[in-house]
């Protein structure tokens, strides 16, 4: 059975590859499974149906084979177990590329979510410039001790792998906030990623649903 996720019908972050489908999309592109869209509305988040498969009412889901499982982390684990490519053979490699993965949400993400989530709904707070200082601080020390890490290598640990892909993807979410610049590593890191032909091929494909809801709009 090819593999059925969720995406939006109609993204918020208007084809930037930015909701969390994206992930998901980049992990099956690059283990080569193809896979089906199940495109949905916000109220369909919401309805029982949805909430079967998604307690908390969001996207993205995957259903395959008798699996049917939530939480993008999760949903790109069990898709690089599916085939090579994404996880180490070696059983210590394989353990270090999962415990990237969780680095990348636990770790890395939430104080890059913080900054963004501030910049959205504070802006016009009096403290505002205060408090985006120092959030930006601790996203650039997260950025300082990954640009360490990478040092002269491609990757977080050798060969490219399900942790560099969430780490990748929790990091783009600093594209375009002038952040990353300062970490010229980290900054390579992201481009090389972002131009492996598997990450290529899921973007466009998140894309072209976007253009496509657009045109519906219009
Ligand atoms: N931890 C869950 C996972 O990783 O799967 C989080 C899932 C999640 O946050 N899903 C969001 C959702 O369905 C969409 S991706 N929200 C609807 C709701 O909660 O009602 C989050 C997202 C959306 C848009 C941007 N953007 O525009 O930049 C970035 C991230």
């Amino acid at each position: 059975m090819r593999p059925i996720i969720t995406a939006f019908k109609a993204s918020p972050d208007r084809g930037r590859g930015l909701a969390r489908d994206m992930a998901v999309r980049w992990a099956l592109e690059e283990v080569g499974l193809a896979y089906d869209v199940r495109l949905v509305t916000f109220d369909d988040l919401k309805s029982s149906e949805h909430r079967v498969l998604q307690p908390f009412g969001q996207i993205p889901t995957f259903e395959a084979d008798g699996v049917a499982i939530f939480e993008s982390g999760a949903i790109v684990l069990h898709v690089a177990d599916q085939r090579p490519g994404l996880l180490p053979a070696d059983a210590a490699a394989r353990a270090r590329a999962i415990a990237w993965m969780f680095a990348a949400v636990s770790t890395v993400e939430p104080p890059i979510v913080e900054r963004s989530m501030a910049s959205l709904l504070e802006r016009d707070q009096p403290w505002f410039a205060a408090r985006q200082a120092l959030l930006d601080q601790r996203v650039q020390v997260r950025l300082a001790d990954l640009s360490a890490r990478l040092a002269d290598g491609l990757w977080l640990d050798g060969a490219f792998s399900v942790g560099d892909l969430m780490m990748v993807a929790v990091l783009r979410r600093l594209n375009g906030s002038g952040v990353l610049e300062a970490h010229p590593a980290v900054e390579a890191y992201v481009a090389r990623a972002e131009a492996r032909p598997a990450f290529q091929r899921a973007f466009a494909a998140q894309r072209a649903v976007f253009e496509a809801s657009e045109g519906a709009v219009s």
